[in-house]
């Protein structure tokens, strides 16, 4: 065994060379991966002995890609194309042997290779477009030329790994390799060289982009296909662009384009934005204060208390990955009501194929219905999902604490009320801790763990650990009203309200946000949401736009009419009512209404929302600002391609945000712009968030 680098061996088994890299945690392709492949490739090719090269990763997967921590440095020689340039040039067979996942450059690399075996179990894909790129070391060229062009262009718009199975199908891979990956990839080659075999490189092959000349419309079916949901992304189109080149141009012209354009990405801010997201993503799930080796509880069975939108989404989630769950309702019809909504949910899935119709039956059975609390006591977690009032809230902490086992996790889903405050009336504050789902909570990422000031190291732990699990993103935030979400939301539609009522049109404020890339605007929003939650006929009295509309049953998309007037299919069309009632709230409180730019409206929205992020921050409430950045864009819609609201912060400067705030300060309303003193001080360090 020879070490050519720290990261890469090498050793000659019975006249195959076997590159052993072992780069821990994924075997990404740092400089030392990079050296190691061109010198081990060079080192087989000059070696007499050497009839054919394997190359094996060590670890949990084959390449999984470049190293993305590499990006803001700039690879280090030798550069990816140069390393794989020789291996797709090697005059003996190269067998990649994949397990894992091979991903991106990883993938490219068994490109290069003249074969490819893997495990029923190994992935294979081309995931940068998730990081605002695009293969940048010829995937585009070369996958078009082995899977197909459709095939390809599925694969690089959306970033979804194929099974080593599907790629079997496709052509990618020439072997599933039961047993031992390495002893099956040595007797894959050893059977190679002992038959003889062509070594056709995948740049000559134009089989399959030639049957892909014959329908030049699939380009347009494929941007059809993903406009809606990658409205504002620019790394799909240039993919796309990227696999048309390898199918009009030959080879060496595809690669310049394709250089081109991933050059274009890779110096461009969706790219930085979404690359910063990625590590953001995983920082999130790391507590300084809980070490990694805190003691979890084990959840084997879940109660979840109020069989409602949220209740029965949240036991959804548990039942999607085989957990069983007990959930408690007062009346019958509730609970039946709860009941049928779920499994009509999950017979939509399987009709539109995302689950098998048996997997209907199965989580159904998993669930189970009851109108006795009692039916807890042997529930490992109990979420509580009901009406959002606190003496409601505390009556079931009160009930549940006489119920559930010694050490069950009591948790909360409010989306907004003291978790304190709850665990105060229970002998187990410890035990007590909030789980914010976001609705619908089966489909939604973003889990809000809300920290109580007793909660344990163990069940904050068990709550992220949960959430893996339950394969949603989690970020641990403290007590506040709104928590870290909901509270920086408040002073978006509170700023939006304003806007309204001096004289921006509805419509106009949510279009800006909706181009700024949120899926929907503020008003739309509270439409989905429905205009009365908290709202009571007895009680109100008319005092505001929201309780108008609520009086005229206008109470949101459910109503047909809300903020917008709604068609059969939920499509909005402004409602000239609204304007109408803003103007006469607007004359009432003395606000002449103007017509207010563009730009103005988009600050107003967005600015008050960095500077409750940076007070959350300034407070403790959130542990780093990336963990805000995650609650927003997969809690709230913020688009990944802007990295988030502290993101956006930093890419307009910290500087400009205090002074804008202070802009607006001057206008009126002092307190609600008053900057954040932590920001003021950030910026006046020249600062960022980190
Ligand atoms: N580079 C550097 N670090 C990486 C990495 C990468 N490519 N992928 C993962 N990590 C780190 C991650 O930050 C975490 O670190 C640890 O590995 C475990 O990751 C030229 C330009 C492989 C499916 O986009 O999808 O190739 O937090 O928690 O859930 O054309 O990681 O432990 O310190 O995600 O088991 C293309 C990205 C790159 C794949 C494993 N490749 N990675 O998931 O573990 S661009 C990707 C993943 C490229 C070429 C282009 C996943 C995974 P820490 P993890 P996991």
């Amino acid at each position: 065994m020879v070490q050519i680098t720290s990261v890469v061996d090498y050793e000659v088994q019975q006249g195959v060379a076997v590159l052993s890299l072992d780069n821990p945690p994924v075997n990404a392709l740092s400089q030392g991966v990079r050296q190691g492949l061109k010198e081990g490739v060079a080192r087989a090719m000059a070696d007499a002995a050497v009839q054919a090269v394997v190359i094996y990763c060590r670890g949990r997967t084959f390449i999984a890609g470049a190293d993305i921590t590499e990006f803001a440095s700039g690879p280090a020689e030798p550069g990816l194309h140069q390393v794989l340039e020789d291996m797709d040039n090697a005059t003996k067979p190269v067998i990649a042997a994949i397990h894992g996942t091979a991903l991106g450059g990883g993938l490219e690399t068994a490109l290069c290779c003249h074969f490819r075996v893997a495990v029923a179990g190994a992935k294979l894909g081309l995931p940068e477009v998730n990081l605002g790129l695009l293969p940048g070391a010829g995937g585009t060229q070369r996958l078009p030329r082995v899977v197909g062009v459709e095939k390809a262009l599925e694969m690089v718009t959306t970033g979804v790994p194929i099974s080593a199975v599907e790629a079997l199908d496709a052509g990618l891979v020439d072997r599933i390799v039961e047993g031992d990956l390495l002893e099956g990839a040595l007797v894959f080659a050893r059977e190679k060289v002992a038959h003889g075999c062509e070594l056709k490189r995948i740049r000559d092959r134009d089989e399959k982009l030639q049957s892909a000349r014959n329908k030049p419309g699939i380009f347009a079916e494929c941007r059809a296909a993903i406009a809606a949901k990658k409205r504002g992304f620019l790394a799909p189109e240039y993919n796309i662009r990227c696999i048309e080149a390898a199918v009009k141009l030959p080879f060496d012209e595809g690669m310049k384009t394709e250089g081109k354009l991933f050059m274009e990405l890779m110096t461009g801010p969706q790219a930085a934005a979404q690359q910063y997201f990625f590590f953001a993503e995983r920082q999130a799930a790391k507590i300084p204060e809980v070490p990694r080796d805190t003691a979890e509880i084990p959840i084997e069975k879940v109660g979840v208390i109020g069989s409602g939108t949220m209740g029965g989404g949240i036991a959804m989630s548990m039942a999607n990955v085989g957990i069983p769950v007990t959930m408690v309702e007062i009346t019958s019809a509730a609970l039946e009501r709860g009941l049928g909504v779920i499994r009509k949910n999950y017979e939509n899935s399987a009709r539109k194929g995302r689950i098998g119709e048996g997997d209907v039956e199965h989580r159904m059975g998993l669930i189970r219905g009851s109108l006795d609390m009692n039916d807890l006591a042997q529930c490992d977690l109990v979420i509580e999902a009901v009406f959002e009032d606190m003496a409601v809230k505390k009556d079931i902490f009160t009930r549940l604490d006489a119920i559930a086992k010694p050490g069950a996790v009591l948790a909360s889903n409010t989306s907004a009320l003291d978790i304190n405050e709850i665990a105060a009336v229970t002998s187990r504050p410890e035990s007590v801790i909030g789980l914010h789902f976001f609705s619908p909570a089966n489909v939604m990422k973003l889990l809000e763990v809300v920290r109580g000031e007793k909660t344990s190291k163990e069940v904050i732990k068990t709550s992220m650990s949960l959430a893996r699990r339950i394969r949603k993103t989690a970020v641990l935030v403290g007590v506040c009203h709104g928590f870290v979400g909901n509270r920086i939301l408040f002073m978006r539609q509170y700023q939006a309200e304003k806007l309204a009522l001096e004289g921006a049109p509805v419509h106009r404020i949510d279009k800006l946000l909706y181009d700024f890339g949120f899926p929907m605007g503020a008003f739309q929003m509270s439409d989905l949401a429905g205009l009365d939650i908290g709202w009571n006929r007895e009680t109100s009295k008319g005092a505001t736009v929201r309780e108008r509309l609520c009086e005229m049953d206008r109470r949101g998309q459910k109503t047909g009419a809300g903020f917008y007037d709604y068609d059969e299919n939920r499509k909005p069309t402004p409602a000239p009512v609204v304007q109408e009632l803003y103007a006469e709230f607007a004359t009432r409180a003395g606000i002449t209404q103007r017509e207010i730019a563009d730009e103005e409206i988009l600050e107003r929205l967005l600015l008050p929302m960095i500077n409750e992020g940076a007070k959350i921050l300034d407070e403790g409430v959130a542990i780093r600002a990336s963990d805000i950045d995650v609650v927003y864009v997969y809690g709230y819609g913020w688009p990944v391609y802007r990295g988030g609201p502290m993101h956006y912060a930093n890419t307009l400067g910290l500087d400009r945000v205090v002074e804008k705030l202070r802009a607006y300060q001057r206008s009126g309303d002092s307190d609600f712009w008053e900057p954040s003193r932590y920001l003021v001080d950030l910026a006046e360090k020249g600062g960022r968030f980190s």
